[in-house]
């Protein structure tokens, strides 16, 4: 029989059967047994500063590695505060376990001190949301969670642990370690699909979605470029190939290149391999209509659930991303003659669509913001990993940055702000001998910025560029075409950046003018290099600068033309 260990024990030893050596969260009372038992562990805890930063920092981790990326929270206060961190999980699809510390048995159900009811709290964004009341039952309960989060389409999970139960010493024995599960592709799925290609004149694959590895994407990219298939990425998973690929012809999310979307719309099949074909990705169901598209569609997704859900496919195939690739890796090559031409096309395509905009000489702009990402572009490794949150400030990453492959792009489709920080210092904490460059707004900063403590403690060297335009500029960009000349509720008068930056022990510089970025940039990665400590660049810009293609200006006289 197995020796007698406490709820707190049989949590932290789940933990480790299921491989997990790196965790996030902030401390409470309610879950004291779990933080005693990880003292004698080999897991390490980053303590964060805010909930909020923690499930972030354990969404990045899970996008990452692919393993459920783990958070600890206190009951209401902190569970509410780290419920941004599982929506995005949930809409990314990225494996991630919240363990929040619940109220005892003994006052449950009284409102008792900063009680919740978990389940309906987290029942409609987390994929299974469970409180475990018997310690005897956690190496169960834990297990399944790593299993709910990782098969099929990954997602959050909540796990509420009681005070008692945590206390409570139990007699049980250990699980194995979780086992992912995916669909795979049926043989003739498979040559129904080669069968479509085999038909098509102008095919367009669109990859998407998670559960890719580094092999699966090379497998994708290498069935492209064998059969000259044209490849783009969904929204912000536009580093699943690497962008300096020959096939590789740009992005499909916000601000889309209208040539791209042009040729999405005039292609005979679209296979999607991966992403959910929400809005963003769709270009709000007109690239492809819904329900059933124009194009002949082939929708590949790890959740049955999500086939059928919005788009009536031509095909629809429940697969792992990993199973899809290796089963394309094997197909045949086919005749690509009437459609071979249009990757060159779309790639120069591409390639005119990031050239410098004209709007920085039409402003006669101090600081060129194209400028500053070819800048970052050329001083740093192909595998440096690029963060962002919400913001129009991330446009200049997501149009102008050449992502060098899987895993170099961390940011959420949930579109939530305050992303870039947290997951900046937890890929700087996965991969400590990486180029981590974060690109947060000035409003987006201040949502989770309280993170570079985290970075400074945990000697995170990232570069964090701080796009101070004085304003929460997607909204006022809105603004402007629907209400022109009516600013209201979106300026900001903010903190001196980089001297709050300093304050944190992190190095901060101002940079006003292009000719002052390259070296501002070189001496921040001398920074992090030598110290291992963050290091923030502010850029000090006008907010009329809000998208490549127009300004504020020109936006606000354009509605007031169209008589707005
Ligand atoms: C948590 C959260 N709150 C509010 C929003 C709505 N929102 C989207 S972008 C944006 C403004 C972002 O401002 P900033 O970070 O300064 O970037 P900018 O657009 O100015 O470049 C807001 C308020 C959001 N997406 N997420
Ligand atoms: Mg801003």
């Amino acid at each position: 029989m197995s020796i007698s260990r406490s709820g707190g024990q049989l949590v932290v030893d789940a933990l480790q059967v299921h491989g997990v050596e790196l965790i996030f969260g902030v401390p409470g009372e309610s879950y004291l047994p779990v933080l005693d038992a990880l003292h004698d562990s080999k897991i390490r805890f980053i303590i964060n500063r805010q909930e909020g930063g923690a499930a972030f920092m354990a969404d990045a981790y899970g996008k990452l590695t692919g393993q459920p990326g783990i958070c600890f929270v206190t009951r209401g206060p902190g569970a509410t505060n780290a419920s941004i961190g599982v929506h995005t999980a949930y809409q990314d699809s990225t494996p991630m376990i919240l363990f929040i510390g619940q109220v005892g048995n003994d006052f449950v159900e009284r409102e008792a001190f900063q009680e919740i009811d978990y389940r309906r709290m987290f029942g409609p964004m987390a994929k299974w949301v469970a409180q475990i009341d018997r310690a005897e039952r956690i190496p169960e309960y834990i297990a399944r969670a790593f299993q709910v989060a990782t098969s099929g389409r990954p997602g959050p999970v909540v796990l509420a642990l009681p005070e008692d139960c945590l206390a409570a010493m139990a007699q049980v024995a250990d699980t194995r370690h979780y086992t992912p599960v995916q669909a795979s592709p049926s043989a003739t799925q498979l040559s129904q699909l080669r069968e479509h290609l085999a038909a098509a004149q102008r095919p367009l694959v669109l990859l998407g979605g998670t559960s890719w590895d580094t092999l699966a994407c090379q497998r994708i990219s290498d069935f492209a470029k064998i059969n000259h298939l044209p490849l783009a990425c969904a929204f912000r998973f536009q580093d699943l190939v690497d962008n300096a690929h020959p096939n590789y012809i740009g992005d499909v999310g916000i601000g889309i290149n209208p040539k791209l979307a042009q040729r999405i719309k005039d292609a005979d099949l679209v296979i999607a391999i991966g992403p959910r074909l929400g809005e963003m990705t769709t270009g709000g169901y007109t690239v492809l209509e819904a329900p059933i598209a124009k194009q002949k569609l082939i929708h590949i997704h790890s959740d049955a659930l999500e086939l059928g859900r919005v788009y009536q496919a031509d095909m629809m195939i429940n697969s792992g991303m990993k199973e899809i690739a290796e089963a394309l890796s094997t197909m045949a090559p086919l005749d690509a003659s009437a459609w071979q031409h249009t990757v060159a096309q779309a790639k120069a395509d591409l390639q005119a669509w990031q050239q410098e905009p004209a709007i920085f000489a039409q402003e006669n702009a101090p600081l060129n913001l194209w400028q500053v990402v070819q800048t970052i572009q050329a001083n740093t490794p192909d595998d440096t990993i690029i963060t962002n949150g919400a913001g129009n400030y991330a446009t200049w990453a997501h149009r102008y940055y050449r992502y060098g492959g899987f895993r170099t792009q961390l940011a959420p489709t949930s579109g939530a702000m305050g992303y870039s920080v947290p997951s900046g210092v937890a890929a700087k904490i996965v991969h400590p001998e990486r180029t981590v460059i974060t690109f947060a707004g000035d409003g987006e900063y201040m949502m989770n910025g309280q993170e570079l403590a985290t970075a400074v403690q945990y000697k995170a060297g990232l570069v964090i560029i701080v796009f101070n335009n004085g304003m929460f500029g997607t909204i006022r960009m809105h603004q402007e075409k629907e209400f022109p000349a009516r600013v209201s509720g979106t300026e900001l008068h903010n903190p001196d950046f980089a001297a709050l930056a300093r304050a944190y022990g992190a190095s901060g510089e101002v940079v006003n003018s292009t000719e002052e970025f390259a070296p501002a940039l070189a001496r921040a990665l001398a920074h992090t290099r030598q110290y291992q400590l963050p290091a923030l660049i502010e850029l000090r810009y006008d907010g009329n600068l809000i998208t490549p293609g127009a300004s504020l200006q020109t936006l606000r006289k354009m509605a007031q033309d169209a008589g707005k």
